[in-house]
């Protein structure tokens, strides 16, 4: 796998981003992939080493690309050079997926006053990765974008296919992406085998692009460009403050929702540093900074401050997701398979 695979730019812009973060690696002692939102990746990498000392290097990859880049990279006959010692944030199916590979190494956390749901993935995982984070998946739309084309709200995961969106809605890959691969496997719950088909197949045709990242899908809307998205609620409010049009709705079916999960690579080269970041990131302290003004997810540890967005929400129409059958090679295979051969985004 070249480190520029990560970077759609050119040769050149390529080999000057390179430095900072993946050719300086061997000069750190810990190695962390990190799939939550790019703020939070830093503000965790600094802490931690104003903290602790130890020279930590992150690299910012989608859950999905994160996935990839580790089954890959673990059979490969030529690996990267740099050996990632810790997989931080991102979808918990994707965690779950390269525990069921062999891919993580074992580790339960000392912390007693995690919640039951971050205690569940470890027990799932038997103790292979543990839930740093949760939040929930929404449709988020732009009500200036809408009401200058005389469109209303939709409802519904089913609305977002009506034609008189075609278009309007931003949905990232599900191939490199947790919070898509999130919806998608939220509507396989949803709805049977032949609904399921029929209601992808609309969204896919109103859909004008598909990022690489959650994130990266929400920020169109955010900019007024597009009027629809799919992303993890959390992420919004900070995008309010910028842009009041924006509005969260939690479709009439009910939503999926993420846990988001911290992992040690079975290749890890430091274990000690590893469990030290892990435990690090799963103390209320450092949660309380994050939960603060940074991202604004539910935390795993009981003595986090809730998040603002949680907190308030009277809508908590959450489906039962099934982590352990999402994660399965076959299952992710299909989902993803479904949703490749419904046709092509313009
Ligand atoms: O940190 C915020 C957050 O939304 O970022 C992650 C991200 O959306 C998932 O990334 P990809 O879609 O790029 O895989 C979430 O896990 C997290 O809640």
């Amino acid at each position: 796998m070249k480190p520029c695979h990560y970077f759609l730019s050119p040769l050149f812009v390529c080999l000057l981003i390179l430095p900072t973060s993946w050719a300086n690696a061997e000069n750190h002692k810990l190695n962390i992939i990190c799939s939550a939102a790019p703020a939070t990746c830093n503000v965790l990498r600094d802490s931690f080493v104003s903290i602790y000392d130890i020279p930590t290097n992150i690299v910012r990859m989608s859950s999905g690309e994160a996935l990839d880049f580790i089954e890959k990279d673990s059979r490969s006959n030529n690996p990267t050079d740099i050996s990632f010692d810790v997989w931080w944030g991102g979808t918990g199916d994707t965690h779950l997926k390269a525990v069921k590979n062999g891919l993580m190494h074992k580790f339960v956390s000392s912390n007693k006053t995690l919640l039951g749901w971050s205690t569940y993935l470890s027990d799932i995982s038997d103790g292979n990765t543990v839930g740093v984070y949760a939040g929930m998946l929404g449709i988020v739309a732009n009500k200036k974008v809408l009401t200058a084309q005389n469109l209303d709200l939709p409802n519904c995961w089913s609305d977002l296919g009506d034609p008189k969106y075609r278009g309007q809605l931003i949905i990232a890959d599900p191939n490199t992406s947790g919070t898509a691969y999130t919806f998608l496997s939220t509507i396989f719950q949803i709805y049977d085998p032949f609904q399921r088909i029929q209601v992808l197949a609309e969204i896919k045709e109103n859909i004008l692009k598909t990022p690489k990242s959650g994130s990266d899908a929400l920020l169109p809307v955010a900019s007024d460009d597009a009027a629809l998205s799919v992303a993890f609620i959390h992420d919004v409010p900070l995008l309010e403050y910028q842009n009041p049009s924006l509005a969260i709705i939690i479709p009439c079916e009910g939503t999926g929702y993420e846990i988001g999960a911290a992992s040690i690579l079975k290749s890890t080269k430091h274990l000690k540093e590893a469990k030290t970041f892990i435990e690090y990131t799963l103390l209320a302290s450092t949660q309380n900074v994050l939960t603060k003004k940074i991202a604004l997810q539910m935390y795993s540890n009981a003595n986090t401050l809730s998040s603002p967005v949680y907190n308030n929400l009277k809508d908590l129409n959450v489906i039962n997701y099934n982590f352990n059958i999402y994660s399965r090679e076959t299952v992710r295979n299909d989902v993803l398979s479904t949703w490749n051969n419904l046709g092509n985004v313009d």
